[in-house]
């Protein structure tokens, strides 16, 4: 038997034959393509937000620059927020196989002596930090948001935006210096060229257990894995069954009051069933003209409209259309003397505590007409946990925006 090197920082150490550049180089595009949609999707979802609008919708009030590129989310089509976020998410889970494995290819490079050579090369080397750091950020932040319902300290949004900027930072630093080697490994591998200078390759390779191939075969079958435990959580119907790794996939999604699933229940939200009873609760509705309180039986005699729309929540669920019924909110604008052009909307919730205990809507939300005050969903009064006596229900927006248990509108511009 010979010796074999005890410490990392010897090249000899690392002894998988499966390491190289075609290896490395093959998940590496796979990442750049991916890790690209995961950034313009993210970007995506936190416009939707309406974060310019008002700061309940915004807990990353410091974003300066960084929210250069915000713009008033439209209404239409009424699946947007749901296909955005359905890819960032399944496409974030999917991609977590491949990150690892590309990570565990370069591994021997993380210990490379002397740690730099140049200057250049030390901030080659900090710029890998970013990315490796910024990277494995990123992605455990998100599984475990969707996951775990968050064990982080600090609120998930800022930190999975802020980290998302520097990431990406670092991200495209690095793809603008290896893609050309990348693709070059690429088409060698081809024309079945080897690399003589391939400084990712074993100086003493071990023997092979499995081909490079057939790695990637490993690697991408485990992507898949994911991919079909985890897509049908946004897709409606039977689909929802298959997504056994999400965690509102997986069970009866017809299950339930009113026949889709809860996000947060009432008692959760603490939500006291004698506020929400037809005696006490009244919804009071602000504007130009000034206050009105209504009782829901006052609600039920106003023209009542019908929309099908479906909730699409931030960690990547959503529910198939449900038939909701309700007020218009453009028409309880109207009725507080916002005629023809409604404006913001400011909407609070029962709940006393809680993020997402009230949220602003911006005017275009507002004068859509299948926007409601919901007082039905699919044939049935709402259900103490889908948001009874009223919630908000507003087309391609992110499930937070509809707030449950709503007690007060206040309309103008925020
Ligand atoms: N008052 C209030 N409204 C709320 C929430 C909440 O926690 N409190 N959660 C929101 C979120 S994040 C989502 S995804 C939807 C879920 O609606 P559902 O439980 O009826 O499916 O409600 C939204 N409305
Ligand atoms: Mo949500």
């Amino acid at each position: 038997m010979r010796d074999h090197p005890r410490l990392p920082t010897s090249p000899g150490f690392w002894r998988s034959p499966l390491r190289g550049t075609w290896f490395t180089s093959v998940l590496g595009l796979v990442l750049l393509a991916g890790i690209t949609v995961l950034f313009v999707t993210g970007l995506v979802s936190y416009a939707a937000y309406n974060p310019g609008l008002s700061r309940v919708n915004d807990t990353t009030p410091d974003k300066g620059i960084l929210g250069f590129y915000l713009f008033p989310w439209p209404t239409g089509p009424v699946w947007l927020y749901r296909f955005t976020q359905g890819v960032h998410v399944t496409l974030g889970i999917t991609l977590v196989p491949v990150l690892l494995a590309k990570l565990w290819s370069v591994v021997p490079k993380l210990f490379t002596l002397p740690p730099a050579r140049s200057l250049a090369h030390a901030l080659e080397r900090i710029s890998l930090l970013l990315l490796v750091g910024g990277g494995l950020f990123e992605f455990t932040t998100g599984v475990l948001n969707v996951q775990l319902d968050y064990v982080f300290p600090g609120s998930f949004y800022p930190l999975h935006f802020y980290g998302a900027w520097v990431f990406f930072a670092a991200f495209v630093v690095h793809a603008v210096l290896k893609t050309p080697k990348a693709m070059r490994a690429v088409r060698r591998r081809l024309r079945e060229a080897e690399d003589e200078d391939d400084d990712l390759l074993s100086p003493d390779p071990a023997p092979a257990t499995v081909s490079r191939r057939g790695a990637l075969w490993l690697v991408g079958g485990g992507s898949l894995l994911l991919f079909l435990t985890t897509v049908g959580q946004s897709l409606g119907g039977p689909f929802r069954r298959t997504a056994l790794l999400a965690p509102h996939g997986g069970t009866d999604p017809n299950g339930g009051p009113n026949g889709f699933q809860i996000n947060k229940t009432a008692a959760y939200a603490g939500i006291d069933a004698a506020e929400t009873g037809e005696e006490a609760w009244r919804l009071v509705v602000t504007g130009r003209t000034g206050t009105v309180r209504l009782s829901r039986a006052q609600l039920l005699q106003m023209p009542l409209h019908s929309s099908s729309l479906p909730i699409a929540c931030v960690e990547g669920w959503s529910t198939a259309d449900q038939w909701w019924r309700g007020v218009r909110l453009r028409d309880l604008a109207a009725l507080v003397g916002h005629d023809g052009d409604p404006p913001d909307v400011f909407v609070e919730s029962v709940q006393r505590h809680g993020a997402f205990r009230r949220a602003a809507l911006r005017s275009n939300q507002v004068a859509d007409p299948r926007s409601l005050l919901a007082l039905t969903v699919n044939g049935e009064d709402l259900s103490p946990d889908h948001g009874y006596p009223a919630r908000i229900i507003v087309p391609a927006a992110p499930g937070v925006l509809n707030t449950k248990w709503v007690a007060r509108l206040t309309f103008g511009d925020l």
